[in-house]
């Protein structure tokens, strides 16, 4: 069989300059290259033939092959050069067009507020503790020093649980809806004992629901547990605290003895205001003209009682303890005047005091956020 394979390449050659789409291209390839190809079909007959033929056919059927395939490739690379620079010739960015709106959520006062605690607390050594929401009575109240007759411990002001079924806590209490975050910081000096730095923020329940309580809201309370800690770490404490979170130096606190059953001596801390447009404005002491004292949060060394049942020896360690409320921390920050629009879920009261996802409070850059 003679077959012409110098003018079968140049068939093929010319058909595959010719292509002038990728398609048609493609097509062409498998035609000439493809399992039922021609170019194909000659390397094949290759098995066929005797060894001499196959010496002198070998060469030329391969190198058409090869001719072939770098054709191919070479008007491939052409046609996608000149498929780009179509695109280019023809498509344009207008770069002077605004960007389309992508819908974005804000960060909630109320975790903005504790993020803002978080950092100023972790800058004095004290770490985040978190714990469960659904509690036992002995974490709630016993181990808090709140006897059996104490009246936080009555159905009006608290949500327990229906005393059947599989509610049993580890001390066989009734379970209920945490009043306080104090029983996170009983299981930590329970489960890691003492030193004990910790903030514990979160959500609490009590059965109480007008202008200014909702059953809901937040605290965050503050243990410090170690050997000789006193009084005058908690009011420096406090103090250092309150001035990074309203950002003001000249925050003036008052501390006058309480009472909580869980601290010993107790002790509620008021700061100072100035009323400016009818509005308070922290800072300053509350006793000059036309300033006053807030009450804001309470605190105390913490009950020998409460040391004891939490599993440390009173002897050796001491501690302070404080709680106050983060919703008030942030209406009194962020100028909110109704607690209860915290939690209607109120897109527009959101959008208005949400604060950026991208404005993470830190002390470097300043705990409270930009406008
Ligand atoms: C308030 C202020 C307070 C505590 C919370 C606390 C926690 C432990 C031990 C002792 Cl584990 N105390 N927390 C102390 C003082 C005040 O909250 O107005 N509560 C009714």
């Amino acid at each position: 069989m003679f077959v012409d394979y110098a003018a079968t390449g140049q068939e093929a050659l010319s058909r595959i300059a010719r292509a002038d789409d990728l398609d048609t291209l493609e097509r062409l390839r498998v035609a000439l290259l493809g399992k039922h190809g021609s170019v194909s079909a000659l390397l094949k007959t290759l098995g066929g033939m005797s060894p001499e033929e196959r010496q002198s056919e070998g060469p030329e059927i391969h190198a058409l092959r090869e001719q072939v395939t770098s054709a191919l490739a070479g008007r491939k690379a052409e046609l996608e050069q000149a498929a780009l620079d179509a695109r280019l010739a023809t498509e344009t960015v207008d770069l002077s067009l605004p960007a389309a709106e992508v819908p974005k959520g804000s960060v909630h006062p109320v975790s903005q507020v504790m993020d803002e605690l978080a950092e100023i607390f972790a800058d004095m050594g004290f770490a985040v503790a978190t714990g469960p929401e659904i509690e036992d009575d002995w974490h709630n109240f016993t181990a808090l020093n709140m006897p059996e007759s104490h009246p936080a411990r009555a159905m009006h002001d608290t949500f327990y649980f229906p005393d059947t079924g599989p509610h049993a806590g580890t001390h066989g209490g009734r379970m209920l809806l945490r009043t306080h975050t104090s029983p996170v910081q009983v299981r930590t000096m329970v489960s890691q004992g003492a030193p004990v730095r910790i903030i514990a923020p979160g959500r609490v329940y009590r059965s109480d629901s007008d202008a200014t309580h909702t059953p809901m809201f937040h605290q965050v309370e503050g243990l410090v547990i170690d050997r000789g800690i006193h009084l005058g770490h908690l009011k420096w404490t406090l103090e250092t605290f309150l001035k990074a979170f309203f950002e003001r130096e000249d925050i003036v606190l008052r501390l006058r003895p309480s009472y909580f059953p869980f601290t010993e001596p107790s002790v509620e801390a008021d700061v100072g205001f100035a009323l400016e447009n009818a509005r308070r404005v922290l800072g300053g002491s509350g006793d000059e003209p036309g300033h006053g004292w807030m009450e804001l949060l309470g605190s105390g060394m913490v009950n020998r009682r409460v040391i004891e049942m939490s599993g440390l020896d009173p002897d050796e360690w001491q501690g302070f303890a404080f709680g106050v409320g983060v919703d008030r921390l942030a209406m009194l920050k962020y100028g909110m005047d109704d607690l209860r629009a915290f939690f209607d879920g109120d897109v527009r009261w959101l959008r208005h005091y949400g604060f950026s996802p991208f404005d993470q409070p830190t002390l470097s850059a300043g705990v409270g956020a930009r406008a």
